[in-house]
């Protein structure tokens, strides 16, 4: 009898040695691994059986992993095939009884992948290959299955939808981290949603989807097309025939996967009576009459909790009224949060069926001018058979998502195993081998997305928190800090240079490095600064007045390059503008130099200022998605930071900004996204806040203008003065001043 050891992978991270490191690095964590101290060398030769019958996928994986051997005769046996093939018949009770489950051993006879189902066998492969990573094997035998049955990602956001090249690289990418769901739904593609949903798409776009469709199945990947009419949808049957001509035209490339979106919409579309009525209508004409189409899939109106309105039926009424079969979307307790158990137990009792998780990180499409590269955590781990799938909505930059989606692969496939912190670095790793710690170190502080409306935030720059807490507290209250902590934040700064460097000349992912260059461009700059403060507080210290006048010379010179970046790159019409670090790095950074010229102010009696940035207007709403908006300040422009969901703005509810200081006012320009008259608002600026003057807005289309004609301005407000509350957008919502 062989020595074996049984380890369920939680419990092996503790008694893992040499031997055993290679089971580590599997990713996502099998559910079952029983690992032998043997060690088995691949011979050159092999002996293939099952290969004709089975998933022609995995065998053609196979066939480019074994590409620089030979078959014949004496060579090792490997079996390859599903449940009910010959050639793995005798494995059968080995496997898995789970869908996409298989069975996978290793010894020095022979090698055995076994699907339960031709996934099961695509994804005893994907194992496979990176157990093969190393060139040694271990003898090992596993046994694997999903947790979850849906596991993927949905292209949801608002932005420039994804390339077709970035496509392409992410359907493989799904493919070996065992993700079985790609949903296409970007908000910006026109054929997707209103007005154009009725429109086939144009012969570039419908070549281009059709090899989506293709590479999608090469890699075991179900492309599911999305439909998103609710906002001009007319609840009658040529709508219908149109809605169902356009699913046909999307049969014809080859989609065999539908949903149908209702988010963010307002008006008629939002009747959940008239969309099941729809919705059941398509699954009893088209999805069901199709043998090969799989459940349909919808995303209601009231998508997460907080947005379903108490009083209301909207989802009682879906859960009634939806066929069975049919899928329903859910974003949590809010828009953008992490799926609790009480969370997913109060959708599901609505809606009588288990809700299919949209889970809205890493988009970023309410904090444009953030990247968010950080660890996934904070999804329960124990409440996969409460959910019916689970797809990440990612970033508009396709490969920058990778570490999320990695990570969300690992979750959904094994969320008890999951392993958040082993399974961000693995990520960095696999997308980025050559400059891992690079990348690492870039992400590492690149995780929160700083104050924003839907109130999410994250952990950033875990790994020197202590530290700055620490050094600040000190530094602050007396001048003095610890030697140790001083020389930690030091190499950080330098760290985050170097990383800059490399990764800026890095040619491995070289679609990567072009999303994140502003943002690197911008991360050297916070490092330079940062080291320049530390000398700042050091030049202080010591009294050496022209060496301090230097340094602070410097640390301005690198904030107006850094205030350059900003307004320069990612200028995109909504959160414009290149933030790094912004959590920890940036208020430390700030900080220091404050109090260092402050000091240096007392001694010498010197008026240099201390100005980082700062907001210095403020909003005041009580309208609940505006509310915790942030203001912007672009040149003489105050704008509130836009959002992309419906606006509920009740009777009386008000939206007033105050400046720090009078100005002559030049303009106002609001967007509410309707065309129809705005007879519902009134706008008013006053000087004092006391005596207010209402001011016409002229329309065109959604767009409401003023010319201020250099009116004294220090407030602004608008008001809802209608009996009823409005469902608006906020586009746009931008005043502009004289800046003295
Ligand atoms: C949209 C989505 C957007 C996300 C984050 C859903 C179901 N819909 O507020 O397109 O990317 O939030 O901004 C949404 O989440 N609206």
């Amino acid at each position: 009898m062989k020595k074996s050891k049984i380890y369920f992978v939680g419990a092996f991270l503790l008694c893992v040695t040499g031997a055993f490191a290679q089971e580590l690095s599997l990713q996502p964590a099998p559910q079952q691994v029983v690992a032998r101290e043997n060690k088995v060398n691949l011979p050159s030769t092999y002996l293939l059986t099952g290969e004709k019958e089975a998933n022609p996928h995995a065998v053609k994986v196979l066939q480019e992993l074994l590409s620089d051997k030979q078959s014949g005769k004496n060579g090792i046996r490997i079996y390859i095939g599903e449940k009910d093939d010959k050639s793995v018949r005798k494995y059968k009770n080995l496997i898995p009884k789970h869908d996409e489950g298989y069975y996978l051993a290793i010894n020095e006879k022979e090698i055995v992948l076994a699907g339960n189902d031709e996934r099961g066998t695509y994804y005893a492969l994907q194992t496979f290959a990176q157990l093969l990573k190393d060139g040694k094997l271990a003898e090992i035998e596993i046994k694997d299955y999903p947790s979850i049955r849906y596991r993927g990602v949905v292209e949801g956001f608002y932005g420039t939808p994804w390339s077709h090249q970035a496509r392409l690289r992410q359907l493989k990418f799904y493919g070996e981290n065992k993700m079985n769901t790609y949903i296409y739904g970007p908000k910006d593609d026109p054929y997707h949603s209103a007005p154009n949903w009725r429109l086939p798409y144009p012969e570039k776009e419908a070549v281009q989807l059709q090899e989506l469709v293709k590479v999608a199945g090469e890699n075991e990947v179900d492309f599911v097309w999305a439909i998103h009419p609710g906002q001009d949808i007319k609840w009658n049957q040529e709508d219908r025939d149109l809605l169902l001509a356009k699913f046909e035209k999307m049969y014809q490339l080859g989609v065999r996967s539908f949903a149908v979106f209702f988010d963010d919409i307002s008006g008629e579309g939002t009747n959940p009576q008239k969309q099941a009525e729809l919705l059941n209508y398509i699954d009893d004409n088209f999805v069901k009459v199709k043998s090969d189409v799989t459940p349909l899939i919808m995303c209601p109106t009231e998508y997460n909790k907080s947005w379903s309105n108490p009083k209301g039926n909207y989802l009682t009424t879906l859960g009634e009224k939806l066929n069975p079969s049919v899928q329903i979307m859910w974003t949590g307790d809010r828009v953008v949060s992490d799926i609790t158990r009480d969370g997913i137990n109060w959708i599901n009792e609505r809606i009588k069926r288990p809700a299919y998780i949209w889970w809205n990180f890493p988009v970023s499409d309410y904090v444009r001018d953030h990247l968010l590269l950080g660890q996934v955590y904070g999804n329960d781990t124990t409440i996969a058979n409460e959910m019916a799938g689970f797809v990440t909505n990612p970033m508009e930059h396709a490969e920058a998502s990778k570490i999320a989606i990695f990570s969300v692969a690992s979750y959904a496939w094994n969320p008890t195993k999951y392993d958040t912190w082993k399974t961000w670095k693995d990520a960095i790793r696999n997308i980025l081998p050559g400059a891992a710690a690079e990348l690492e170190c870039f992400a590492m502080h690149n995780s929160d997305l700083g104050p924003n409306g839907h109130g999410y935030r994250r952990e950033e720059s875990m790994d020197i928190q202590p530290t700055v807490e620490r050094f600040i507290k000190s530094y602050v209250k007396d001048g003095s800090y610890e030697k140790a902590d001083f020389e930690t934040l030091q190499n950080t700064f330098e760290r985050m240079e170097e990383a800059s460097d490399i990764l800026l000349t890095n040619t491995e992912n070289e679609p990567l490095i072009k999303e994140m260059t502003p943002w690197l461009y911008q991360f050297k700059l916070m490092g330079e600064l940062g080291e320049e403060v530390l000398k700042l507080v050091v030049a202080q210290q010591q009294d050496s007045q022209s060496y301090f006048l230097r340094k602070y010379n410097r640390v301005k010179s690198l904030q107006q390059q850094m205030f350059h970046t900003d307004q320069n790159y990612n200028q995109n019409p909504y959160q414009p503008g290149v933030k790094v670090a912004s959590k920890i790095i940036k208020p430390l950074i700030d900080e220091m130099f404050v109090t260092a010229v402050s000091r240096y102010n007392q001694k010498t009696g010197s008026q240099l200022d201390a100005i980082t940035n700062y907001m210095p207007h403020k909003l005041v709403s009580n309208v609940e998605q505006i509310k915790n908006l942030p203001l912007q300040v672009k040149a003489s422009r105050i704008l509130i930071s836009p959002s992309n969901e419906v606006v509920k703005w009740a009777a009386g509810n008000v939206v007033e900004i105050e400046l720090d200081n009078v100005y002559p006012g030049q303009s106002i320009d609001i967007n509410f996204g309707k065309k129809e008259p705005c007879t519902w608002g009134r706008f008013e600026i006053s000087a004092d806040g006391k005596e207010w003057k209402a001011i016409e807005l002229a329309q065109k289309d959604a767009r409401l203008t003023a010319n201020l004609q250099k009116t004294p301005v220090k407030f602004i407000r608008f008001t809802n003065i209608s009996n009823e509350e409005q469902q608006v957008y906020l586009r746009q919502f931008v005043l502009t001043v004289e800046k003295k």
